[in-house]
């Protein structure tokens, strides 16, 4: 398939034939037909070495007499580490570089072993320990003496030995101990041991069957998130009877919803909540891999003539999870919590938190594929401003460039880049341009014969480039696992190397799955060779981890390290966070795409993926003009924001709909700008403290069973509840408060709830049903501008939101909005704000922080307020009081301070008597 024909085919769904289901997985198919035949493994306790780091000792397989090596260690913040890997294999298995942000610090793990059959291992402070049962060989994980945790008591240990192949050694049959009865050639094409076929695709395995396998028991679990990416639901779903959920990174356009396929990213991190405990299971492995999911809940209900009804209680609720990979070793990390905000701390301690992004990112981004040339930009940037619709970013696809060869411009199309960002600057805007990670075939093509010359290429199985097709025709591609390439990548970014290029345009990293057209599954063979002669299939999944990291690096390096990076990318693993964005690929213009958005991007968020969005309008199709205004709303509440549209659609910037539809998405952009103030700390949260911004209700109230389904509605941090309509001809919304203790109040009619209930809220098509938390205070933009960079003096305002026992919180971070200072030389403003007893504070959140904001506070709008004030009084910092206007309003009990005027970052009061 060419080019061309690739976007023919593509103007369907997706053809599910192209890409594979569990029964054409080999390594599947061999773990389910050997662990059927059930041989246990043994843990040697005698051989048991306490090292500095780890406690090690020998499992054995009944059958295969092979010693493996088991390694246990205890890492700081409660977190447990078990590795499994052969003792002497025959060559080095892969292990994962580079995610791991430092090496973990190891705490000591005392050894209490109580008889011969097991062994103890306790944490310093002896609430956490692994009981080590030696036959058949299994680890509880016992916290506070309840077991929250079972390795291996399913006996789903399974460990493919790395063997000699066939062909060099006679004894082979010896090594192959759970095939030696299988020899015959159909039973060897079923086991794919050394050779897989797929389709026309024939994947040669030199190292031959390596994959691995292993079970956890999750106990009194019921709900189970996370292992992105996946278009399904966000509590992941039992798989007893279809397929696995699978990580594999694939290209899959217009990728079909409610399917357990694997698409452009992954990161095999799971996160199981019930009352009392959340844990998460971190499964450090680049290969391909499947996960598969059976909970098994406490209730069981019977159906009687009356309906259904819960029958006797059945002991306790259980989740099984079996993870298998293709290769690689056993290293998973056991996150104990206990809370949902410990998990989140865990995991960004080994994986690193959410970059902090530079502001102009939380913006809007408008794309296309594509914008034709300079003109078409500058008419499109006109538009926004003559609709007054902000906007940050505009954004060039593939066709900017010089036949598809990424750092170059097409000079007929974009004869001066440089005027066309100057344009852009002239109003605070960027520019964000596509690089991808195939590099045409083009001796004349510079980046090409550089790399070439370098040996910068993946290989192929027979030693030299690897040749792919993809949008330039012919390429080869980058091997970014490469320190090396990544390092001669990052410098291509230079402005003196990237010409046309300038401090104002930013990267979109695509098909860096990497997308190969006529590629097994659209990717590259398994059996191509990177950087340190590992095969691509050890390490398919982090490919695009690795063009990410390479490319902030270069932007970050351009700037001599002073500015932030802004990288969107399709494809990601573990740890992309540090990196930037991700966005959910190429969707649909259908309704179903746009409310599947929401669990999508709540199951990247609590994986550590806080900068998320999906395309809003739909990449592929043509939304009507309702399905247009509501993807806005929906996408305004999401982290990243950005309107994109495939190539044969209409075009639909947001005024070609009518003027009551642009008043309309207008209307939702400014929304999104008005709370900028509020996502940009909700950001530094995420960047410093591992909170996600956009939370599922479970994480806010993780003692609350009816929030741990919830997944059409969220929090945006801990203030506000979003319910994103997204049925059409909707006229009212069915929106669940969560909170028996809480107050919610509507953010545009100020009506209040007491939580722990579902209202029925009525929508016309210019409502987004959004709730601020009794309790919470959120900073807003009280001015509009064109952009976020027009936006740095304007005024703030705080909507402050009383609780039951009239009181409320809330937070604020500023600093330059797109460099380092913040970090190095602590340039930021982080200041807290209270409500008690009828009296608001300002005061410093973190004293270490400096930076000097001219804005003021100019408006304040308290909600709840039950009595009418008779006065109202600012002392400033100075200890100068003065009366504050006001009004009030009994019927919906606010109170609105206007033509106020105290600085944000001064320490000040306000007193309502
Ligand atoms: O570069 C073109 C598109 C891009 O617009 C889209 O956002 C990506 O997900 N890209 C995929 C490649 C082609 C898709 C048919």
């Amino acid at each position: 398939m060419d080019a061309a024909e690739k976007i023919s085919v593509e103007d369907e769904a997706v053809d599910k034939k192209i890409f594979k289901d569990c029964s054409k997985i080999a390594f599947y198919r061999r773990q389910k037909q050997r662990l059927s035949k059930k041989s246990t493994y043994r843990a040697l306790l005698d051989s048991v070495t306490e090292g500095k780091e780890s406690t090690r000792f020998q499992i054995i397989n009944e059958a295969a007499k092979v010693p493996l090596l088991a390694e246990v260690y205890g890492i700081e913040g409660n977190i447990f580490r078990l590795k499994i890997n052969e003792e002497a294999p025959l060559k080095p298995r892969y292990e994962v570089p580079d995610v791991l942000t430092s090496k973990p610090s190891t705490v000591r793990l005392i050894s209490c072993s109580g008889d011969t059959g097991s062994l103890v291992l306790a944490n310093g402070k002896g609430d956490l320990k692994c009981h080590i049962t030696a036959n058949p060989f299994k680890i509880d994980l016992v916290s506070e003496e309840e077991v929250v945790m079972s390795i291996n008591s399913l006996g789903q240990l399974y460990f493919e030995q790395l063997q000699i192949p066939p062909k060099q050694s006679r004894a082979t049959k010896e090594n192959e101990e759970d095939t030696s009865d299988d020899t015959t050639q159909e039973n060897q094409e079923e086991l794919g041991l050394w050779e897989e076929k797929f389709r026309n695709f024939v994947d040669v395995k030199d190292n031959g069957p390596a994959s691995i396998g292993l079970d956890f028991s999750l106990h009194g679990f019921e709900h189970v998130y996370g292992i992105p990416q996946h278009a399904e639901s966000h509590q992941l779903k039992n798989t007893s009877d279809g397929d696995a959920y699978r990580l594999y990174n694939l290209d899959v356009y217009g990728y079909k919803i409610h399917d357990k396929m694997g698409i452009y990213g992954s990161v095999p991190y799971l996160l199981a909540h019930k009352l009392g405990r959340t844990l998460g299971i971190f499964w450090l492995n680049a290969s391909e891999t499947l996960v598969e999911i059976n909970t098994e809940p406490a209730v069981k209900y019977a159906l009687t003539q009356m309906g259904p009804v819960a029958a006797k209680e059945k002991g306790r609720s259980q989740t099984d999870v079996h993870w298998m990979s293709e290769s690689g070793i056993i290293d998973v990390f056991l996150l104990t919590g206990p809370t949902p905000s410990d998990v989140f701390k865990q995991y960004s301690y080994l994986t690193g938190t959410q970059a902090m992004p530079p502001l102009f990112s939380l913006g809007y981004h408008q794309c296309r594929w594509n914008y034709k040339d300079e003109h078409d930009v500058k008419a499109v940037d006109a538009g926004f401003d003559e609709h007054d619709i902000p906007y940050d970013v505009m954004w060039l696809d593939i066709e900017h460039t010089e036949g598809k060869r990424y750092f170059t411009w097409d000079k007929k199309r974009f004869p001066n880049p440089k005027r066309m960002q100057e344009l852009l600057r002239s109003k605070k805007r960027k520019l964000v341009v596509i690089s991808d990670p195939h590099i045409k075939i083009d001796p004349d093509y510079l980046v090409y014969a550089k790399a070439k010359e370098q040996g910068f290429f993946v290989r192929n199985h027979e030693g030299g480039d690897f040749e792919g097709v993809c949008w330039p025709g012919l390429s080869s591609y980058l091997d970014f696992t490469s320190p090396k390439v990544r390092e001669w990548y990052s410098s291509l970014f230079a402005f003196s190397v990237y010409q046309g290029s300038t401090d104002i345009l930013y990267i979109w990293n695509d098909m860096n799955e990497p997308s190969v057209f006529r590629g097994p599954e659209l990717t590259m063979q398994k059996n191509a060779i990177h950087h340190g002669n590992w095969e691509h299939r050890e390490l398919h999944n982090i490919y695009g981890f690795y063009q990410q990291m390479a490319t902030a690096e270069g932007l970050i390096q351009r700037s001599k390290g002073k500015e932030r990076p802004f990288v969107l990318t399709r494809s990601f693993f573990a740890g992309s966070q540090k990196y930037g964005a991700v966005w959910t690929g190429d969707n649909t213009a259908e309704w179903s795409y746009l409310k599947i958005s929401i669990p999508m991007l709540l199951t990247l968020s609590v994986t550590g993926i806080s900068f998320c969005g999906a395309d809003v309008g739909g990449f592929i199709g043509n939304p009507e003009a309702e399905l247009l205004v509501r993807w806005y709303q929906a996408g305004a509440y999401q982290p990243f924001f950005r309107g994109h549209a495939t190539k044969n659609t209409k075009r639909r910037e947001p005024w070609l709909f009518g003027e009551e539809h642009t008043r309309l998405i207008q209307e939702a952009i400014r929304e999104r700008y008005a709370l900028l103030p509020y996502w940009y700390s909700l950001f530094y949260s995420a960047h410093v403290a591992s909170q996600p911004v956009m939370r599922p209700l479970w994480v806010e109230f993780p003692d609350e069973l009816e929030t741990f389904s919830v997944e059409d509605e969220y929090m945006l941090g801990s203030a506000l509840l979003v319910h994103p309509v997204t049925e059409p001809k909707a006229t009212v919304v069915d929106v669940f408060l969560p909170g028996s203790s809480e107050v919610w109040y509507d953010s545009k009619t100020f009506a209040h709830w007491e939580g722990a209930c579902t209202v029925k809220i009525p929508v016309a098509l210019d409502t987004i049903p959004v709730f601020q938390r009794g309790g919470s205070v959120v900073p807003i933009k009280t001015t509009i501008g064109r952009s976020t960079g027009c936006m740095t003096d304007s005024p703030y305002g705080l909507w402050v939101a009383l609780s039951t026992k009239g009181s409320a919180v809330g937070e604020f971070y500023l600093d330059d909005g797109h460099s380092f200072q913040y970090l190095h030389q602590k340039q930021f403003l982080h200041r807290k704000f209270s409500f008690t007893s009828g009296v608001l504070i300002n005061s410093c959140a973190d004293k270490r922080g400096h930076y000097p904001s001219k804005c003021v506070v100019e408006q304040i709008l308290v909600l709840g307020l039950k009595k009418h004030p008779s006065s109202v009084t600012s002392h400033s910092p100075d200890g100068k009081a003065q009366p504050v206007a006001f009004t009030y309003c009994a019927k919906t009990s606010t109170l609105n301070l206007e033509k106020f005027s105290l600085n944000i970052g001064a320490d000040w009061k306000v007193q309502i008597q």
